[in-house]
């Protein structure tokens, strides 16, 4: 391996600033902090790291209901986070969305999504847009779409249909599955006739690969082919990123479709550890690890306290920000 060791620490940075925004959203839901649902991203971290620092600043990236780590990687402000999951004004939707609406148009987040497969067409039309517009990128060629999803998405209609058109008008988009092996508690081989899901590019006319979703670097250099292409004008690429997710489907599931032997089998292959490996193995001391280890525990901290400090919404901005302003009617 001979990467570079800043882009290295950072991607380092944001896999363990990931890890331990979930460990802690955890933590506070239970002590009552945030009410509802989450779905933890824990053990896929290599799979947003590695896509998004393929991607520039001006690129576009839609999300999921597992979508944490996506906007941590994208750039997403973690205080304004935790506020939002914990249902206050300072939260990404002012306290009235939660964990499945945060959006940030200014960082090229088009939204996480409570839909199975609902950011995929939003991904082609904003590819569309792209292309239309003739949006360059600050890198050179068109500005490019990146859609995240899980396997089970790509049973669904709505991922056919963004597929078919992205291939027919070859967009600047980039289709990654993080395939952590179960939609809900349905297991691949029972959802799908295919052993790689990424045999799904063929029918519609694109480049599908698979490659170790545990493997930051393997993650970063496959994206980076795809956004390559994407911006020369040459179409969509399907990635598959194996991986999986350590927690259950959503915290407090009772997990009974799967062994604890296999859980162990996977974190054997925890991303992060074999991340803080490679940083060694190039001559990053333990102590710079830990620093970085540091820094993201006290920006937690602070995000909790700005979580804990601030108001709910008030009843009489329940419309706030419902509506968009489009000015324009451009938002990103
Ligand atoms: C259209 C739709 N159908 C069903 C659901 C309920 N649901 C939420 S998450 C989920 C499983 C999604 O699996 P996958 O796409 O593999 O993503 P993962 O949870 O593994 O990240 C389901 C069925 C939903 N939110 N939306």
């Amino acid at each position: 391996m001979g990467f570079d060791v800043e882009l290295g620490l950072e991607w380092y940075r944001q896999m363990v600033l990931i890890r331990q925004f979930e460990l802690r959203a955890i933590e506070e839901r239970k002590k009552g902090l945030i009410p509802g649902f989450i779905h933890p991203y824990i053990g896929q971290e290599a799979c947003a790291v590695g896509a998004c620092a393929a991607l520039a600043p001006d690129d576009v990236i839609t999300s999921t209901h597992r979508g944490h780590g996506h906007l941590i990687a994208k750039g997403g402000d973690v205080r304004r986070m935790m506020a939002e999951l914990a249902g206050r004004q300072t939260g990404y939707c002012g306290g009235k969305g939660g964990s499945l609406h945060m959006t940030d148009f200014e960082l090229g987040i088009l939204g996480a999504n409570g839909i199975v497969a609902g950011g995929i067409p939003m991904a082609v039309g904003a590819a569309l847009a792209f292309q239309l517009r003739g949006d360059r990128s600050s890198q050179g060629g068109l500005r490019v779409a990146l859609a995240f999803f899980g396997d089970g998405a790509t049973n669904q209609g709505a991922f056919h249909e963004a597929l078919n058109l992205a291939g027919l008008w070859r967009l600047p988009v980039v289709f990654f599955c993080e395939n952590n092996l179960y939609g809900e508690g349905t297991p691949q081989h029972k959802q799908a006739p295919i052993t790689r899901l990424s045999q799904r590019a063929a029918s519609y006319a694109m480049p599908g690969v698979t490659v170790d979703g545990n493997d930051v670097e393997a993650v970063y250099q496959a994206t980076c082919q795809a956004v390559q292409r994407a911006r020369a004008g040459d179409g969509p690429t399907f990635i598959e990123g194996l991986t999986y997710r350590y927690r259950g489907h959503y915290e407090g599931d009772p997990q009974v479709y799967r062994s604890r032997d296999e859980v162990a089998q996977w974190e054997a292959r925890d991303p992060i550890p074999r991340w803080r490996q490679a940083l060694l193995a190039q001559g990053v001391l333990p102590a710079t690890l830990d620093d970085v280890e540091r820094h993201v525990a006290a920006l937690l901290e602070e995000a909790v306290a700005l979580a804990r400090s601030s108001p709910p919404p008030r009843p009489e901005d329940a419309l706030e920000g419902v509506y968009g302003d489009t000015h324009d009617g451009r938002v990103f």
